[in-house]
Formats: structure tokens, C-alpha cells, sequence
């Protein structure tokens, strides 16, 4: 099968105008004419999913001659590009986003009401691709985003898995995990392109032989080989014609079936092969801190890494005589250590297949590569058994070897005699059992290493990676995180976008910092009301959907007080829980204390192999129970659990928010992504001075911001003096009568041993000292009840750090990697006459 481009096909384009076309009536006949010829249905047969289906393929159509020439502009340029390799991308739903960023979403409407639809309905009919766990993956999205709308050349590679993060049911209180099956219907936002798939090694060994050359070189007789496919989406950016590519690859078995075996009679083992193979990219780990020691992981690390570095090959060779200019045309960023295994793979590439020689490879391979890193949580560093590594990859080992030993040899001449220094700095830990640290392979193949917020970056340098920032402190930068707009905005909170836009223009869509502009009306009383009025609109919307999803009445007069994100400890839901029994316990205490009517929001899935992490989840509930089921609450505290927290329900969520609970042990908190998305849509934030917290308070204001708990620094101090939860325990009557409650099998119908793992943690050991914080956040939420009473002062709030957002916008995060880590330039994409312009 000859699969490459054939040249000699001449055929002037005539495009019919049903596939590009972006007026009204064009829509609607193309949206009949997909339903009839793609999901072969007629109107009348149809179901919601098969207009969505034609809808989707209405919209890809027109996103098809911007993504062609997107990538032809890009090969005929020859431009730099940079490559975005991430183990997750979290992009939640295409088609309303596609819409808003073609500037069709009226006409679209028009056509789809016209048909008799609602395009809403359609629009929710959309399964997301919950290609990942929360806030690495998600980031990687907006990236995605900015990327395109800030017309930058760039590629995202990663993984297609065929069940991404899985659905969360909650029987009884407790979360029960559900197959995702995101692609049982189909994903109309993907072309499969089978001609493009590249060959993966694993297993088995190396051999040694002399070229003809007379060079010693080492080849790799694997065990086995899997087949990548590439998946490609279309990424088309905010009013631009720049459509990049997330790339996810599949893993498939060379050969499908053994017919030796078949004949023998082994029918499972004719398969055997195949399914090993599939099983690669079949599900994504659901844990949101690394993976210790699980070989799939590795595998799906290596393979989606391989793929991609082959395909980067390809496609440089494509345009360029060798690969010596390689790092002048690709910077590579690893999204976290999961693809950093691609140090090692690209100097194999270049050495084994390529016949670079070593200093030559090193320094392309320095020079492509740069290291993000996402999180503090000392037990989250990624390492390898070298007994695993070694069997999967041998020539990989040999490789990190000799990269390790030159690595050393340096190291012994600036630091002599230091053999601390050299056992903290190597890429191969020795101290026990021998493992492969992959985030000192990151740092030690990287030009660049970057945190993620500023108090992170500074943490980085002073201990997690201490050794390598006194080694290398020029590679050391800060890129604080960002989120889209567009999809965090304007997708999700149409009526605020109206309302910003109807006041300072439309521009803040790609400039955030033009939201400063609303500052001139935080005074202007008809403004607020009309700010006021929108929220409310917003939380009743969002009560018909809690009714709706789990049958509770909740009133959009009260203070939403929202937390929605990974159940974790260190993110501390129970912090937040702490404080809703203390005041269900005052209440009943004094029933007619006056208190601001609140209704706590919850969401977010745990690990499903975390024990207090799913206690957390049914402690929510069962306190939800109770409370609801008191008569003498008469509703002034209301407790949600919504099941199934994703990005589309994210996007519902933000918006209808009054309160954002950004509450971690200081230090623990890389960056936080959510805390923007709140912040953007109108809420405020009660917080710890962690992560980009800190620099959300300052952009916003201390006075706008609500602060507690500990800094870093008396966390560090308070756990070095030998902290003692104990003595807060003893210490605080009402914090003892919190704890005692939930121990004493109050919210469990009696049962005193359900919750007892979870106080006795918190009463005996605390690592995420909620018990030192307690009292200074039940305290500032004291003051969060007595502001939002004053609802014109709350306004001014919620305006204020609306307009003060600006900083967080990913476009702005994407500037800074584009001008000092990827030096990459913008490249305009000039579409050719016939295909009409965005709107
Ligand atoms: C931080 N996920 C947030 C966000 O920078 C930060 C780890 C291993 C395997 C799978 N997923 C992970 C993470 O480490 C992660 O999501 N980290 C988060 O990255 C973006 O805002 O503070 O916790």
C-alpha cells in the first residue's frame, strides 16, 4: 500500500460552500446534509446525539481548510516549533468552544433553531474527553488554547487513552468508580492517520557490532514492537485562522494475530501479543500524584514519548537535509517528569539511528528539552525501580548510565570530595534498592526547569531541587500559571461576558489586563445591581441542576461557598468540613444565632486506591445528611456533594460561585488553577498563602482577598519544633466538640469507628496541620459571613478582583515560556481567498 503524498494528483479545488461556508442558512443545510450522509439518519430517525454528531462534523468541516493550512504554512516556512509533551490533556468539550472561537456561535444558533433544536442541547450532548486528572492536564489544555490564539507554531503530543479519568457515582455517601467510555459513540473532532504510525521497542537486549565505518555502536533487539497510531484534534485559536495539533497516539499490535500459535491450538495466546499491546493506551492511571512502580505507567511513558520524537524526526527530515539544526527548529517541553524519559529516546535516536556521536547528540538533546515542574509533595518524585527500566528499556539504561557518568565526572571536579553532594545529584539512586530519578534526568537533559508559581519556583530552589539550582541556577525561571478565557470566560459565563463586554469592549477576550477597565464602573450603583442580578441568575441555574442531579433544594439568595477540585489531604476538604460542623454546633447551641445563610458546594474525585481520601467524600455526605435532615437548621446551612466533577461541570460551577475555598497547608499547593477560574468569574477567595494564591492576593489586593492559616515558613518552623496537634485539641473547646462529634458516630448513625481514622489522624498526627489553622480560618470565615451581608460592599469585591485578573490569563504564561524558555515567534496564517474569514 503506497501511503505517501502523491504529487501528481492535479485537481483545482471547487469548494462546495455547505463545507465552508459560516452563514446561517449554509449551516443548517450542512448540519441536514452530515445527518443524512455521515450518520446515515433521517431527521425524523434522529436522536440528540445524532444532531450532535452532524453538528460536530458541520463545525470540523469548517475548522479543516484553517488546520491544512495551518500545518502547510508551517512545513513551507520552516519555522520553530515547540512541542508540548504531556502524559494528560484535559480539553474538556470542542463544540461550544469551537463556535466562540470561529465566531459562529449566533449563526450557529440561528441554524440549529431554526431546524427546530436548541444548540444548548446539542451542545451538552458532548461527552468530554477526560483524557486526564486535574490540574497538570488541564493546564496543558488552556496551553493548548493560548497557544493557537497567540498564532505560535506548536504541537501537543500525549496519549489517546480509550477510558480516560473514570465517572464518580456516590452510593451511600461513598464514591464508586464507573468506566469512562468517551468513545463509544464516536469523537467526531478526530482524524486517525494510520499512514504516520511509527514503531515502539520493548524489551529484550542489546548487542554491540562495527559499522562499516569501523565505529563501535550498539543496536537493540527488542522483545517486542507496538505499532503508535496518531489521533489528530484540530486546536484553532480565539478569532485567528492558527489551528495547531494535539496529536495522541494509540498503541496497536505490528501483527494482530500469531497463526503460529493459532495453528497449534493456543487460540488465547494467538492474541496474546495484541493484547498487550492495546492495553498500552487503554486507560489512564487515575491518580493525581505519581505512580510508583506500576510497569504499565512506564510503558505508556515511553511509548507516547518514543512516538512522538520519531514523528518530530520525521517531519524535521521532511524539510531540513540532517537533523544537526534539530534543537534550532523544535523546543521540547516535558509537562512534569511523565515524558522525561525522552532525554534518553532522543539520544538514542540521534546515536543508534541517526549515527550522531555522543557530544554531538548531548547537545542537541540539552538544547531541545525543557522541565516544568508541578509539585512539591516530596512523595511525589517520580522513580523507577532500576530492575523494571533496565528489563523495558536496556538501551535506554545503558544510556542513562553513561549520561550519568559524565554527569558525575563534572560534578566530583566543582564539588571534590563531596560524596553527598554526588549520591543527591545522581540521576541513578543508590541508597537502596537502585532507581532511575526521573526528575534529575529532566533537570540534568533540560536547557530550562520552571515551577509553576512564584512561591513554588522559590521552593524549588531552596529544596526539592536545591542540589541542581546551586549547579545550574541559570536554568532555573518562574512561569506562573494561567487559564483561558475563553473557555473559562466567555464558554462558560455568557452573561458576564455580555456584561463586560457591553461596558469596556470585547478586547479583554485576548488581553485580559484590559479587564482593568471595569474599575471605572465599580462605583456606578446601576452596575452593581446588574452585576448582582447576573450572579443570582447564575446560582438559581445552577440550584435547578443540583435539584435536578441529586434532589436537593438549595436557595440562590445564600453565600455559595465553593470548593470544587482533587480530594486530597493537603488540599484539606476537611478543613472545610471542620467549619461547617462548627457551625451546625453553634446552631444548635443557639438556635437563633444569626448567621449568613450558606449552601457548601463540593466536588472532586479521589484515587480510587486512597483510603482518607474517600473518607473525606463520606464524611461530606453523611454531615450533608444530617444537616439537611435537621429541622432546626431550616435550611440556613445546606451541604452538596455534586458526583462526577469535571470540566464541564466546572464551567457550570465557577460562575455560580460567592466563596472559593483555596485552603492547603501552606507550601503544599504548587500553583492552583482553580483558584483563577473562581477569581475571573466574579468570587473571592478565602485562602493560605500558597501557591499562585499569593499572587492573586497581591494582584487583587489584600483588601479583596480573604487570608488565614500559616505561612510556609511557620509551617516549616512549627513542624521542626515538633508539631503537636494535641495541644490545639485540648487547647480549643470548640474544635475538640468538632472533632468529638464527627468521632463519636454523630453524623454515621452511631457507628463511632467510621470517622475514627480520620480524627484519630487529625488529633495524633495532622501532617496537614488543619488543627494549627482552625482557629484562624473558622475566624476569617466568620468575617467571609459578616461581608457578604453587606451585599453593595460585596459587590465591589467580586468587581474588583474580576477586573484585577488579567495576570492570569494563559496567554500570559504562554508569552513568557515563547519569549524565555522556547524563544518562539508568532506566524500569521494567511487562508487562501475562498474560504470565508472568521467572523
Ligand atoms: C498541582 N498531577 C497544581 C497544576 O501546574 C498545579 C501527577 C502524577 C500523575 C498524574 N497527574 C499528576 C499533578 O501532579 C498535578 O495535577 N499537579 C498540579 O499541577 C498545574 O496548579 O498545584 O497540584
Amino acid at each position: 500500500m503506497d501511503t505517501s503524498p502523491d504529487t501528481s494528483f492535479v485537481c483545482p479545488i471547487i469548494i462546495e460552500d455547505d463545507r465552508t461556508g459560516l452563514d446561517t442558512e449554509t449551516i443548517r443545510r450542512a448540519l441536514r446534509d452530515n445527518l443524512l450522509y455521515i450518520q446515515g439518519k433521517l431527521p425524523e430517525l434522529a436522536s440528540k446525539n445524532d444532531l450532535y454528531m452532524a453538528l460536530a462534523y458541520t463545525i470540523r468541516d469548517r475548522l479543516l481548510q484553517r488546520w491544512l493550512t495551518t500545518q502547510q504554512t508551517y512545513l513551507k516556512k520552516d519555522v520553530r516549533t515547540v512541542c508540548y509533551l504531556s502524559a494528560e490533556f484535559l480539553v474538556g468539550p470542542h463544540l461550544a468552544n469551537n463556535l466562540i472561537n470561529l465566531g459562529i456561535y449566533e449563526q450557529v444558533q440561528k441554524a440549529v433553531s431554526e431546524s427546530g433544536l436548541k444548540l444548548e442541547e446539542l451542545i451538552a450532548q458532548e461527552e468530554e474527553p477526560g483524557l486526564g486528572n486535574g490540574g497538570l492536564g488541564r493546564l496543558a489544555a488552556c496551553y493548548l488554547d493560548s497557544l493557537s490564539t497567540l498564532e505560535i507554531p506548536a504541537i501537543g503530543y500525549g496519549i489517546r487513552y480509550e477510558f480516560g479519568i473514570f465517572d464518580q457515582e456516590i452510593h451511600d455517601g461513598w464514591q464508586v468508580e464507573i468506566t469512562d467510555k468517551w468513545l463509544q459513540y464516536g469523537n467526531p473532532w478526530e482524524i486517525a492517520r494510520p499512514e504516520s504510525s511509527v514503531e515502539v521497542k520493548f524489551g529484550g537486549y542489546t548487542e554491540s557490532y562495527t559499522d562499516e565505518n569501523g565505529n563501535y555502536r550498539s543496536r537493540w533487539i527488542p522483545d517486542y514492537v507496538v505499532k503508535g497510531i496518531p489521533y489528530d484534534t484540530p486546536i484553532l485559536g480565539y478569532r485567528v485562522n492558527t489551528a495547531n495539533t494535539m496529536r495522541l497516539w494509540k498503541s496497536e499490535a505490528c501483527e494482530s494475530f500469531d497463526f503460529g500459535r493459532f495453528n497449534r491450538g493456543d487460540y488465547y495466546g494467538a492474541v496474546d501479543n495484541k493484547v498487550h499491546s492495546e492495553n498500552i493506551s487503554k486507560v489512564l492511571y487515575p491518580n493525581d500524584e505519581p505512580i510508583q512502580g506500576k510497569e504499565l505507567r512506564l510503558e505508556q511513558q515511553y511509548f507516547f514519548v518514543s512516538c512522538s520524537l520519531q514523528d518530530l524526526i520525521r517531519i524535521h527530515l521532511y524539510e531540513n537535509p540532517s537533523l544537526d539544526n534539530f534543537h534550532q527548529k523544535w523546543s521540547v517541553q516535558l509537562n512534569d517528569t511523565h515524558p522525561s524519559v525522552g532525554v534518553a529516546e532522543l539520544m538514542r535516536l540521534l546515536i543508534d539511528v541517526h549515527h550522531f556521536d555522543w557530544d554531538k547528540a548531548w547537545f542537541i538533546t540539552q538544547n531541545t528539552f525543557a522541565y516544568t515542574n508541578h509539585t512539591l509533595l516530596p512523595e511525589a518524585l517520580e522513580k523507577w525501580p532500576l530492575s523494571i527500566f533496565g528489563r523495558l528499556f536496556p538501551r535506554l539504561m545503558e544510556i542513562i548510565y553513561e549520561i550519568n557518568y559524565r554527569f558525575l565526572d563534572k560534578i566530583r571536579i566543582i564539588y571534590p570530595h563531596d560524596d553527598g553532594k554526588m549520591s543527591r545529584l545522581s540521576i541513578i539512586d543508590e541508597s537502596g534498592e537502585k532507581y532511575v530519578r526521573m526528575a534529575h534526568l529532566a533537570c540534568v537533559g533540560s536547557q530550562a526547569i520552571n515551577g509553576v508559581a512564584a512561591l513554588h519556583t522559590e521552593l524549588l530552589k531552596k529544596d526539592v531541587l536545591r542540589d541542581f539550582y546551586e549547579l545550574f541556577p541559570e536554568k532555573f525561571s518562574n512561569k506562573t500559571n494561567g487559564v483561558t478565557p475563553r473557555r473559562w470566560m466567555v464558554s462558560s459565563n455568557p452573561r458576564l461576558t455580555f456584561a463586560i463586554t457591553e461596558k469596556i469592549g470585547e478586547n479583554w477576550i485576548k488581553h485580559l489586563e484590559d479587564l482593568r477597565g471595569l474599575e471605572n464602573y465599580v462605583d456606578d450603583g446601576g452596575f452593581r445591581d446588574s452585576w448582582r442580578r447576573i450572579k443570582y441568575d447564575i446560582k438559581a441555574d445552577l440550584a435547578n441542576y443540583i435539584d435536578k442531579k441529586v434532589g436537593i433544594k438549595v436557595d440562590p439568595s445564600t453565600l455559595f461557598d465553593v470548593q470544587v477540585k482533587r480530594i486530597h489531604e493537603y488540599k484539606r476538604q476537611h478543613l472545610n468540613v471542620l467549619h461547617i460542623v462548627t457551625l451546625y454546633h453553634r446552631l444548635k447551641n443557639n438556635p437563633n444565632l444569626d448567621i449568613t445563610p450558606r449552601t457548601f458546594i463540593f466536588g472532586g474525585k479521589a484515587a480510587p486506591g486512597y483510603f482518607m481520601a474517600k473518607l473525606i467524600i463520606k464524611l461530606i455526605n453523611s454531615v450533608a445528611e444530617v444537616i439537611d435532615n435537621d429541622p432546626t437548621i431550616g435550611g440556613r446551612l445546606k451541604v452538596v456533594f455534586l458526583p462526577d466533577y469535571n470540566v464541564t461541570f466546572g464551567q457550570r460551577v465557577y460562575p455560580a460561585a460567592d466563596l472559593s475555598e483555596q485552603i492547603s497547608t501552606a507550601g503544599k499547593e504548587a500553583s492552583g488553577t482553580g483558584n483563577m477560574k473562581f477569581s475571573m468569574n466574579g468570587s473571592l477567595t478565602i485562602g493560605t498563602l500558597d501557591g499562585a494564591n499569593i499572587e492573586i492576593r497581591e494582584e487583587v489586593g489584600a483588601e479583596n482577598f480573604f487570608l488565614f492559616g500559616l505561612t510556609t515558613e511557620e509551617v516549616y518552623a512549627k513542624k521542626a519544633a515538633g508539631y503537636n496537634p494535641q495541644e490545639y485539641y485540648y487547647h480549643n473547646e470548640e474544635l475538640r466538640a468538632v472533632l468529638d462529634l464527627i468521632g463519636s458516630g454523630f453524623f454515621s448513625r452511631g457507628d463511632s469507628s467510621l470517622f475514627r481514622p480520620l480524627v484519630d489522624n487529625l488529633i495524633y498526627n495532622d501532617p496537614y496541620m488543619l488543627l494549627a489553622d482552625y482557629q484562624s480560618y473558622i475566624d476569617c470565615q466568620e468575617g467571609v459571613g459578616w461581608a457578604y451581608k453587606d451585599q453593595e460592599h460585596w459587590s465591589r469585591l467580586a468587581i474588583l478582583n474580576v477586573a484585577r485578573m488579567g495576570k492570569f490569563s494563559s496567554d500570559r504564561s504562554i508569552r513568557e515560556y515563547c519569549e524565555e524558555i522556547w524563544r518562539i515567534q508568532p506566524v500569521k496564517i494567511e487562508l487562501p481567498d475562498y474560504i470565508q474569514a472568521n467572523a
